[in-house]
């Protein structure tokens, strides 16, 4: 009989550790990436889940017989010697002499496109979300989806830190909540309900018991419209805290996270930074602006004519991202007090002004990444919006529990994990930060 004793080891040496076992033999296991045939001996580079590493085949050394039934993407077991070769530098120093080679499985086919170079050249876009399993073996692809994981990572880290309890929340639900007609609709059982727009109606509740929560998952947004900055399935990743003094503690709690994450970024995904050769944005401090005064900044200063005095189009976005840059030398800005009929039924009017909210976005390089504010807090203001905004509030009363059992002053945001990843990377299209996109003419693979 087997005993699972639940010890794991590494399938592989990291290459970090190879300084450690210079000279000794260790056994690795990966794809064969890449087979470079010389005079007399050959490389065989193993590609690892977060390296390749070469090694080196010379009969001589080796009792296993390399033939051409090895191939580029064979999945192996290399057993050999870890030498240091004196002409390379860094990690390129060390190799493996192979010894031996157990083949663990072989592909049925060749792939249909080359992954075994630096970066997937001259491929289209739309071919390389249509071979997703396999491009994304690609070193350089690969590395972007690290780079998301270590930004959800940091986020997740941060506000743990900060004593922010994690939730899920249900995805399928009984209203959307955020408004509007993007909503996908679901057939429950012949009930109509509607696919999570995002955690808004639950992370609020959740106020009420933790105080702090935080959720990162998936939302669904029934966009009709085909553009470079929407996806119909994205990852949010959302904040909600009770007992704020201020709007401006949420905008605060931000900054801190944002922080967080490119320090992560830049200690601990060093590889991937360099291999995508990020540029990783200093954060200090964010500037901030109101609605009124951007859109006047925006007249005046690049004489822009806007067509919505309510909202920001995406050539408005990008003036005040470049703004930002030159005269405030920072890549982010919070544009605050959005009007009021722009924003959604749970938005905080200003006192002072009630036409406009307490809520804010943060625009990343020229493009909205986040959508944030303070929530009205108290049972009959909440009804009376509601009304206001053309909803039937007994459409929400399990929603409106946590305003009629007493909810604290909070606030909370929302921020696309696939466009703050766009921006950092530099791409112009949403899509090459979505794992396996979805999109109005895609829903494969
Ligand atoms: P909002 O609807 O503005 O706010 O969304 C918040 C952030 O989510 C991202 N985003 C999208 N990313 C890709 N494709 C889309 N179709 C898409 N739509 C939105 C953007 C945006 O800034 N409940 C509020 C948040 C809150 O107030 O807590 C909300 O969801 O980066």
């Amino acid at each position: 009989m087997n005993k699972i004793n639940g010890q794991i080891e590494s399938t592989t040496v990291a290459f970090e550790d190879f300084a450690k076992y210079n000279e000794q033999v260790v056994t690795v296991k990966g794809y064969i990436h890449r087979i470079r045939e010389m005079t007399g001996f050959s490389f065989i580079i193993l590609r690892t889940h977060n390296q390749t590493i070469q090694c080196v085949y010379a009969p001589e050394f080796s009792s296993y017989r390399f033939d051409e039934t090895i191939t580029e993407e064979t999945c192996v077991e290399v057993k050999g010697k870890v030498v240091c070769s004196k002409d390379a530098k860094g990690n390129d120093r060390y190799e493996i002499q192979i010894h031996d080679i157990k083949v663990l499985s072989r592909p049925k086919e060749l792939l249909p496109i080359v992954v075994n170079k630096k970066q997937l050249d001259n491929i289209q876009l739309n071919t390389i979300l249509d071979l997703r399993p396999i491009s994304l073996r690609n070193p350089k692809q690969r590395a972007i989806f690290k780079i998301q994981e270590g930004i959800q990572r940091g986020f997740r880290e941060f506000l743990s830190k900060n004593n922010f309890t994690e939730i899920h929340s249900p995805k399928i639900n009984f209203a959307g909540a955020e408004g509007g007609t993007n909503v996908f609709k679901l057939d429950y059982f012949g009930k109509e309900v509607f696919l999570a727009q995002s955690p808004q109606l639950y992370k609020q509740a959740m106020v009420g018991v933790y105080e702090r929560v935080f959720e990162i998952a998936p939302v669904f947004r029934a966009e009709h419209h085909d553009t470079s900055r929407h996806l119909n399935e994205y990852i949010s990743m959302d904040f909600e805290m009770g007992f704020i003094d201020s709007f401006e503690d949420i905008m605060n709690m931000e900054t801190g996270a944002l922080k967080y994450i490119m320090n992560l970024l830049k200690t601990e995904y060093q590889n991937e930074v360099e291999l995508l050769k990020i540029d990783i944005p200093e954060i200090d401090s964010i500037p901030s602006m109101k609605f009124m005064e951007a859109k006047e900044l925006l007249m005046k200063k690049f004489k822009y004519q806007p067509t919505d005095m309510k909202d920001f189009d995406p050539q408005e976005e990008e003036l005040l991202g470049k703004y930002a840059k030159k005269e405030l030398n920072s890549d982010f800005i919070f544009i605050t007090h959005y009007p009021s009929k722009k924003r959604p039924f749970y938005t905080m009017d200003d006192p002072n002004d009630p036409e406009y909210t307490l809520s804010f976005d943060l625009l990343f390089r020229g493009l909205e990444i986040t959508s944030g504010g303070q929530r009205v807090n108290d049972y009959d203001t909440q009804v009376a919006k509601m009304v206001k905004c053309g909803m039937n509030p007994e459409l929400f009363e399990t929603y409106l529990m946590f305003h009629k059992y007493g909810a604290p002053p909070h606030g909370g945001l929302g921020l696309g994990l696939e466009r703050l990843t766009m921006h950092l990377l530099g791409f112009k299209n949403v899509r090459e930060a979505t794992l396996f996109p979805r999109d109005i003419n895609r829903v494969t693979p």
